[in-house]
């Protein structure tokens, strides 16, 4: 069996579900009543795709995102990156152009998909899914709509990852 590592930064703004993503897809849990931490800089996630194990090593912000400092060295050597928003905080939508410019300075040649999380929350949508749509158009970012909170395409985001990362390397 082949094995891959790749590192993947989630990016976006505080409270968007960046954590809690991470903590759907690697332990399949979502807990409201703790502030959700992973305890560590990276959690670690395999997938198996074919005969291939891809290990993605996933990168979280702990409440750093509003120092942009640290996204130099954060998104240094990542070769993806999940931004995330929240489609009920419009405001988070539109600071994407800062998360995607910072990464694709400082990565080296990562590519980024972009999760508009949240969507359980339907009567407090604000952001349509037109937004995301509009950002694959013209950026050429795949767009993909999930729930930490039920794990709704959580799995199917890391997988599309892992993926397209395994095409990178032929
Ligand atoms: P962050 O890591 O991007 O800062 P967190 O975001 O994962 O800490 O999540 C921020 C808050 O949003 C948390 O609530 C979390 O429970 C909630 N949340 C995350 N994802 C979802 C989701 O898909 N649906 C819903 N309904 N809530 C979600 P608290 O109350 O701890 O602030
Ligand atoms: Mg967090």
């Amino acid at each position: 069996m082949k094995r891959f590592l790749f590192k993947v930064c989630m990016a976006g703004e505080g409270g968007v579900g960046k954590t809690s993503l991470i903590i759907r897809f690697c332990q399949n849990r979502f807990t409201e009543e703790y502030k959700p931490t992973l305890g560590a800089d990276f959690a670690v996630k395999k997938v198996k795709i074919g005969d291939m194990e891809v290990t993605l090593q996933i990168w979280d912000l702990s409440g750093q995102e509003r120092f942009e400092i640290m996204r130099k060295y954060y998104f240094k050597g990542a070769s993806a990156g999940v931004l995330v928003f929240d489609v009920t905080r419009p405001e988070t939508f539109l600071l994407i152009n800062r998360w995607i410019e910072a990464f694709y300075k400082h990565s080296g040649g990562g590519f980024l998909v972009l999760v508009g999380n949240k969507i359980d929350l339907e009567d407090k949508r604000l952001v349509p899914p037109q937004a995301g749509e509009m950002i694959t158009k013209w950026l050429n970012i795949p767009y993909f709509e999930t729930s930490a909170k039920t794990g709704e395409n959580v799995f199917d985001v890391f997988t599309f990852v892992a993926e397209k990362l395994l095409e990178k390397t032929w």
